[in-house]
């Protein structure tokens, strides 16, 4: 019988994409089941009590937490496939560190840029909404009940 694999992830998740990567490098054939975060789902409260995130892969209804160190299980249990790190320790420290340095420093980057994006997004909304609040809002100007004589 083939191994089950599934994937828990989200398509724009850089540490769920870091699984997909290593998964397609490593021709494995695994189930994809998207995600909705604001909604977690059994599945993934079950398979990752301790942080409740995204990515998880389940190898024969076995979680692995962690994206790194799933992409470190996929290399061992696939080791029939080129490996995934360098076979020299040092190679191979430099390739972790990198890995690592995304986890610390790029990844704040894309939160930022997905705050800022909501930001701009809600902003009109906010915008009306001060407006509102002293009279100043079109809407306001715009309603069937005003009355520019009893200003
Ligand atoms: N260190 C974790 C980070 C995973 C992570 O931050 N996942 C986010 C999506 S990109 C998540 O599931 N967030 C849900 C939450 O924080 O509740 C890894 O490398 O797998």
């Amino acid at each position: 019988m083939a191994e089950a694999v599934v994937l828990l992830d989200l398509w724009v998740s850089p540490f769920g994409q870091r699984c997909r990567i290593a998964l397609a490098e490593k021709g494995v054939v695994y189930e994809y089941k998207e995600q909705d975060l604001s909604n977690k789902s059994p599945l993934l409260l079950q398979a990752n009590p301790t942080h409740k995130k995204i990515p998880v892969l389940i190898h024969d209804g076995k979680p692995v937490c962690e994206s790194l160190i799933i992409v470190q299980y996929i290399d061992e249990v696939w080791s029939d496939g080129a490996p995934l790190l360098p076979a020299d320790p040092y190679a191979c420290a430099q390739a972790r560190f990198w890995g690592d340095f995304i986890d610390k420093k790029l990844t704040i980057f894309q939160y930022a840029f997905f705050a800022l994006a909501v930001e701009y997004i809600f902003f009109p909304l906010r915008m009306l909404e001060v407006l509102n609040l002293v009279n100043l809002s079109p809407l306001y100007y715009c309603h069937d009940s005003f009355d520019p004589n009893a200003l």
